[in-house]
This record gives structure tokens, sequence and C-alpha cells, in this order.
């Protein structure tokens, strides 16, 4: 859909996009590679415990949570970051699960409709099809995203996801970044069929796009979104793109994969790729991409006075949201955990 090179391209009126929200898409993406980078530095200086970057991913992470309603659900995995931004959480609440002081992160997911961190490979494939069961017994309307990765199709909970989804008619949207690796084991190796063909087998529709066009993911994910809502038809959307980051901050890509590699997707960044886009067409011009390019600085640094400010939390939380009556061997550790921690702040920390 967008062109490579040039101007020339789609006529916007036929995704039904306002001209504000083709802007939009840009600055989303901006304040995401943003966001990264600087997610990134911070834990290279020993702010955050590890970061999985998502640089050259903004276009699938924007386009897809920007296709969706409001109301509707959002499952991520631990590379979502942008669609985070897409739905205002907190980056530095969202951080706190990689800066190793709360699970899944602070933010209030009900609030955004947005899940939490989710690290074992392909397990929120599951909560988001069971929320869609629930929803849709419970007679509300709404659609359920998913991310996940390439990696995570050679999981059981992928497989299973995908027939329930279709089995109940469940409102999914299964939405796979094929980044082209899983750590260091590149796509050909995972598996032979291509992904999105895989939605054959369930009976549900499977589209490939280009990941790399946001214009492209944005109209993938909306007629996706409207079978999920309308007819309980899911969909596997396979969103091709790159990691051109490694794996995460603990990961060193370049034992496995070469820099032509990486060069040759560099050539298909997805910001730059957009921004000429919208400078040939003239929906947006150089003052709007220097106000941008002002927010995004403003907006990382906010995240970073935000994050080094952030303390632990409490150590009773550890023991809360998971039994409604604690059980008493939990209740033992509980009051272990509080003497240790008041022992360890008496003595300032030396343990
Ligand atoms: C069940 C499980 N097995 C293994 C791991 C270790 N692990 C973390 S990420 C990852 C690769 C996932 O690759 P992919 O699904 O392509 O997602 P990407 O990281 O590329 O976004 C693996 C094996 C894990 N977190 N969970
Ligand atoms: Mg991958």
């Amino acid at each position: 859909m967008l062109p490579l090179e040039g101007s020339a391209g789609p006529d916007p009126t036929s995704l039904g996009l306002k001209e504000e929200e083709l802007r939009e898409l840009y600055r989303l993406m901006a304040l995401t590679r943003r966001a990264d980078l600087e997610a990134t530095a911070l834990q290279r200086q020993g702010e955050l415990a590890v970061y999985p970057p998502l640089i050259g991913q903004e276009a699938a992470q924007i386009g897809s949570a920007f296709a969706l309603e409001e109301s509707d659900w959002i499952f991520p995995s631990y590379r979502e970051l942008g669609s985070a931004v897409v739905r205002g959480v907190d980056l530095v609440e969202y951080l706190a699960f990689y800066r190793a002081t709360w699970h899944g992160g602070t933010y209030d997911a009900n609030a955004h409709r947005f899940g939490y961190v989710s690290v074992p490979v392909a397990s929120q494939i599951l909560h988001a099809v069971g929320y869609a069961m629930g929803a849709k017994l419970d007679g509300i309307s709404l659609v359920s995203l998913v991310y996940f990765g390439d990696g995570a199709t050679s999981e059981g909970d992928f497989h299973e996801g995908c027939n329930f989804a279709a089995v109940f008619e469940a409102p999914v949207v299964f939405f796979c970044q094929n980044n082209q690796w899983a750590i260091s084991v590149p796509v050909a190796a995972q598996t032979v069929a291509p992904i999105w063909r895989k939605a054959q087998a369930y009976g549900f529709p499977g589209v490939q796009v280009d990941g790399n066009d946001v214009l492209a993911v944005y109209q993938a994910t909306r007629e996706a979104a409207a079978r999920a809502r309308d007819e309980g038809t899911p969909t596997l959307i396979e969103a091709v793109t790159y990691r051109i980051g490694p794996h995460s901050t603990a990961d060193d890509a370049t034992r496995y994969r070469t820099a032509d590699e990486v060069e040759a997707w560099r050539g298909l960044d997805p910001l730059d790729r957009y921004r000429r886009w919208l400078a040939g067409t003239g929906v947006a011009d150089d003052s709007y991409f220097e106000a941008v390019e002002g927010e995004t600085r403003d907006f990382a640094a906010r995240l970073r006075a935000g994050v080094i400010a952030s303390e632990p939390r409490p150590v009773e939380e550890m023991f809360e949201w998971v039994f409604a009556d604690i059980p008493p061997h939990l209740a033992r550790q509980r009051e272990e955990a509080l003497r240790l921690a008041s022992e360890d702040r008496k003595d300032g920390g030396r343990g």
C-alpha cells in the first residue's frame, strides 16, 4: 500500500481516516521510537533490569492498536510498548515490570483495556481468547486483539487459542508480528508453512500484511476487527516486519545474524517511509515534524525522570491479588518477608 519510495500511494479517504488521524499515526510512531530508545538507554545505565526493544516494529504496533475501538481489549506480549502508547498507558508504570519492581506493570489494565506484560511465550493468547469468550457470554460487544511473535506460533497455546476462538466464534484478532527471529532461531527454522496460512486449518481468515506499512496494518486490522465484532469470526494477521534491535538488552544479535540483513531492513524503516508519504501528499509539513520532534524529546525526558524516581513497591503487595483469603503458609511467608524488609531498612540495606 505505502510505496517504498516517493509519494504515490493510497487514497487516505479509502481508509476512512481524517488528515489529523493520518498525522496522529506518525506522532504515535515517533513517540514510541523515542521512548523505546530511551528505555534501551535506561537499561544500559542500570535503571531497568532488562528491556526488549521494538525498534522497527512501530508500524505493526501503532497501525493495529489504532484500528481498534477504545472499548476493545489488547493483550500484549513483552514487546508492545508502542501499543501501550496508543492506549495512553503511563510508560513509567509500564516499565515497572522491566525495572523489576512489579509483575506486569502497575497501570490499571481495566482502565486502558490493555493487559499486563506477559513473558511466557504465547500465554497471553489464551487470556485473549478466554476474555473474548467471556464477553460473548455476557453479551458485551468487543474485540480482543492479542499480540505474539513468529516463535509463539510453535507453542500449543497458539493452536489451542485458534481452535477455541473458531469453535466458539469468539471475537478475537490474532496479531502475529513476524519479526523474522525468535531470539536466535530464524523463522525458517521455526515453521514450514507461512504463518498466515495456518488460519485455514482452524476455519477462519488468515491475512499477510506488510508490517512496516502503518496504513496497510491499519486497514487489515480494521477489517479483522469488524469481522470479529459483527460476525464472531476470528482472523489471523501476519504482519511481516523485522526486529532491528537485539531480542532484549541481554542478547547479542551479531552472534547469529548478519549486518547486511539488518541494513536491508533498515532501508524499510516504517517511520521514514510514512514520513515521506505524509510529506509527499502534503498531509504533514516540516513544521509538523519539528513539533513532533520537540514533543518526543519532552516525552522521553519525563519518562526518564519518572523511571529513575520510581521506588520499589511495598513488600506486602507480593502476596496480594491471588487469593481472596490468604492461605496459612503464604501468611507465614508474608510475615517473614515483612520482618526481613523492616530489618533491612533498619540497617540501611547493608544486610
Ligand atoms: C514458554 C516460554 N518458552 C521460552 C521462553 C524464552 N523466550 C522468551 S522470548 C522467546 C522467543 C519468542 O520469539 P517470538 O515469539 O518470535 O517473539 P519476539 O521475541 O520475536 O517478539 C523465547 C524462546 C519463554 N519466555 N516462554
Ligand atoms: Mg519473533
